[in-house]
């Protein structure tokens, strides 16, 4: 018998929901996480790693086939509600390019945009990366991709940002940050991309996040100048720029995973970092796991540094 209750004592932890520890999602890898607060619950739409195999993506590299979408009301008990968009459902999308990489997801008039960026199997206007759209009645679907990617979009990364004024904003990364106004219809930009400032020049930056925060404008993008990513932040009073570097809010990884891809929210008056590191993966860096830490301000309006908390 006290084999049994030995066994009930060690199975319990398994049978509990999910706690908030980094990572805290654990039933699959997931890397670049978007945290949006619709109604009472955070939802995070991150990218979903699956280890690379024979026809299966490029060994070595990312592979990830389609999204899931997470949502919390404490951001501590976490419900998977299952793919929300999948690569081969995607009309323009090139079959089997295991390539759906950083996603977004906004509310505008009663409806959800998810902006994810992938490979075109028409490549007539260049090989790379296209933004694509896919529209739902609710966060958590079902989204229906619209048949062509952005106009006028090259690159990775999206990032929507609605100003308080009802204008909304497409960033998105090639080499370079870029940003656009876009539509009313959310699916079309409104102006040219331009670039957004005096940003570094050496070095890859990409996954821009943009927000607001007593009238001041942030743009936060992972910045690689020797092997891993960190976390850095420029500010603005609009949110195309031009903006001013003022520094890093989270160093390098000193366990050596390559890419580092973020969001900021606040939720019940906490300001919250979401990003990514390969906890769950400690030998391959592109499967990878999301994190949460909280963040804070100076009264100046700069970032705290983030010092990220271990399992
Ligand atoms: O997840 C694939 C790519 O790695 C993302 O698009 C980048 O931001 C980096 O995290």
């Amino acid at each position: 018998n006290l084999k049994y209750w030995l066994l009930i004592a060690l199975a319990f932890p398994l049978l509990q929901p999910a706690r908030a520890q980094n990572p805290f999602i654990t039933n699959q890898f997931t890397a670049d996480p978007t945290a949006r607060v619709f109604g009472d619950r955070v939802y995070v739409y991150p990218s979903h790693d699956i280890p690379c195999g024979p026809g299966r993506g490029k060994v070595g590299w990312f592979c990830m086939e389609d999204y899931h979408v997470f949502s919390s009301a404490n951001l501590t008990d976490w419900t998977d509600h299952g793919v929300i968009v999948t690569q081969n459902k995607v009309p323009w999308v090139k079959p089997d390019s295991y390539s759906m990489w950083a996603p977004d997801c906004v509310l505008r008039n009663g409806k959800y945009y998810f902006y994810f960026p992938t490979t075109p199997r028409d490549t007539t206007q260049g090989k790379g990366f296209r933004i694509g759209v896919a529209v739902a009645d609710k966060p958590t679907g079902p989204f229906v991709p619209q048949a062509a990617p952005i106009a006028g979009v090259h690159g990775i990364d999206p990032n929507v940002f609605i100003d308080k004024d009802g204008q909304a904003y497409l960033f998105w990364s090639q080499g370079n940050i870029y940003g656009a106004k876009l539509k009313e219809n959310m699916l079309e930009l409104a102006s040219a991309p331009k670039t957004l400032g005096e940003l570094p020049t050496k070095g890859l930056k990409e996954g821009p996040y943009v927000f607001e925060r007593q009238g001041i404008y942030y743009l936060t993008y992972p910045h690689v100048e020797n092997k891993t990513e960190r976390l850095e932040y420029a500010t603005s009073t609009s949110p195309l720029g031009p903006f001013t570097v003022r520094g890093v809010l989270m160093d390098e990884s000193p366990t050596g995973c390559w890419t580092n891809h973020h969001s900021f929210l606040q939720f019940r008056n906490q300001w919250y970092l979401f990003y990514h590191h390969n906890d769950l993966s400690p030998r391959f860096d592109k499967n990878r796991s999301i994190r949460i830490d909280s963040v804070s301000f100076a009264a100046d309006g700069s970032i705290r540094k983030v010092q990220p908390t271990l399992r």
